[in-house]
């Protein structure tokens, strides 16, 4: 078996799964049952761009290779064109896109750079797998250097209609050089449809068997594979001393009163102005919760240096004062918005300790807060998901209460079903989806793309670029 290459933004950590996220854990696991190579960005800044410190983790034969950034080509590429132009046209967000030719020359630009660094660590029997919106042109471009090994991407973030990703300039170059891989994978069916309509209504291409899809001399499988979390170590986790210390604290907190929770990146995807919104129809529309039901919204910042993010902080820090002004109680607090990180253990029991996982996101690509969620919970009382429909979760997941997050009604109107269903209801509804989740979990979901990338042979024919 050939050696696995993971390409990705941001490399590691490889250890501490407690601290590292569902996704860390299954290319870890996928990279040293193969041994393999990590390569990414360093996220460290310096002119000269270079290689960053090699490390080299011996035991587990995994070797990690980080490579710097200069300021120009973090500002055009990874705060450009990556997250001020695809992040919001693949999340339907055209209205927040920024198209400038700088960008994309710059996104360009860093795709050659990182190919021309990995390449020369390249072996003949390696399989790479690429990862994510930063690096969609990749393969096109290594196979300009006569790279011949089997490369896969995966997709981790939605892949819209072709009628909202046509808005994007030179959307059809974009995506015809993705035809330069053996294997795309989404997170879900829908996504992958998308993906093949492009290709077949934006390029002219056509559709084979099984999800093929062709174009001239390329032939590429195109996929879901919805990624999952490691469940039984999330499930774990509210028994840790570290998790079980702060579920005390909460639940002395609550003395008695229930809690609605929600965790997620502060990000103009994950509706949350909208969700406040909707929490606060719940109290006015069904006012037996106020002074008994509180919101607890765990929101760790992200991507600070980009307006869109520092505008949607500062709607919910007023909203949350909006809220809490009108309703707030001696004794109570209905929002507790809390604008920053906690370790996975202590997260996991508080998703324990709330009554329903809320998770409303505009899009998503998967969504693994509704996934821990319910992991977390305890099985002989387990609390309620309510879930956005627009996120790709929502595909593996029918027995969460599923909601339209842009009807502040529709949510409210969820969330009092959640807050009144009966034991027996909850149970029925948890387990098969917990089951599911052990099922197909993060390993499962990283050794079916490497074993289809794997399967693949590459056909030797000329590259397809932008051109
Ligand atoms: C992208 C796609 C897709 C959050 N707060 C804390 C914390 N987190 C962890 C969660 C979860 C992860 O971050 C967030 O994952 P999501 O899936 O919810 O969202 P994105 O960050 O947008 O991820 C998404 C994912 O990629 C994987 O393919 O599902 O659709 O957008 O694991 O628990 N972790 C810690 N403290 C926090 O305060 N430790």
């Amino acid at each position: 078996m050939g050696r696995l290459v993971v390409v990705s933004n941001r490399v590691g950590p490889m250890k501490d799964t407690g601290k590292a996220g569902g996704l860390a854990v299954a290319l870890v696991d996928a990279l040293t049952s193969s041994g393999g190579l990590w390569f990414g960005w360093s996220g460290k800044i310096s002119e000269e761009g270079t290689f960053g410190p090699f490390q080299q983790q011996k035991t587990k034969s995994v070797q990690l290779v980080q490579i710097d950034m200069n300021q120009a080509d973090h500002d055009s590429f990874y705060a450009g064109y990556a997250n001020r132009t695809l992040w919001p046209v693949l999340h339907y967000r055209l209205d927040l896109a920024v198209f400038d030719r700088a960008f994309e020359n710059g996104y360009r630009h860093v795709n050659e750079r990182f190919a021309s660094r990995l390449h020369p660590l390249l072996q003949q029997d390696d399989f790479v797998w690429v990862h994510d919106y930063h690096f969609m042109p990749l393969a096109a471009t290594l196979r300009q250097m006569e790279v011949k090994v089997p490369i896969g991407f995966f997709l981790h973030i939605p892949f819209p209609a072709p009628e909202v990703l046509a808005a994007l300039p030179n959307a059809g170059a974009l995506i015809r050089t993705m035809l330069a891989y053996d294997v795309i994978g989404f997170q879900t069916s829908r996504d992958a449809a998308n993906f093949r309509r492009f290709v077949v209504d934006e390029l002219g291409g056509t559709k084979g068997a099984g999800g093929v899809v062709k174009l001239q001399d390329r032939q590429v499988l195109v996929k879901a594979y919805p990624i999952g979390i490691d469940a039984e170590a999330f499930a774990q986790f509210p028994a840790t001393p570290d998790a079980q210390r702060n579920s005390a604290r909460l639940a002395k907190q609550l003395a008695g009163r229930r809690q609605i929770v929600g965790v997620d990146r502060i990000d103009y995807t994950k509706g949350l102005p909208e969700r406040f919104r909707a929490f606060a129809r719940l109290l006015e529309d069904y006012p037996e919760n106020q002074g008994q039901v509180s919101l607890m919204q765990v929101a760790p910042p992200s991507r600070a240096e980009l307006d869109a993010y520092i505008d949607i902080r500062r709607e919910l820090e007023g909203l949350t004062g909006h809220v809490n002004s009108r309703f707030s109680q001696l004794d109570w607090t209905p929002i507790r918005f809390l604008a920053r990180a906690f370790p996975r253990r202590v997260l996991a029991g508080i998703y324990r300790s709330s009554h329903v996982g809320l998770v409303t996101p505009l899009r998503d690509g998967m969504n693994l807060v509704a996934k821990e969620y319910v992991a977390a919970q305890a099985p002989e009382d387990p609390g309620v998901l309510v879930l956005s429909r627009f996120a790709g979760a929502a595909e593996g997941m029918p027995e969460a209460i599923s909601v339209n997050p842009y009807s502040d009604e529709d949510v409210a109107r969820g969330l009092q079903r959640a807050l009144t269903m009966p034991l027996d209801e909850r149970r029925a509804r948890w387990q098969p989806m917990f089951d599911r989740l052990c099922r197909e979990d993060a390993k499962n979901w990283s050794s079916s793309f490497v074993a289809d990338l794997m399967a693949s042979r590459r056909e030797v024919g000329a590259s397809l670029t932008a051109a």
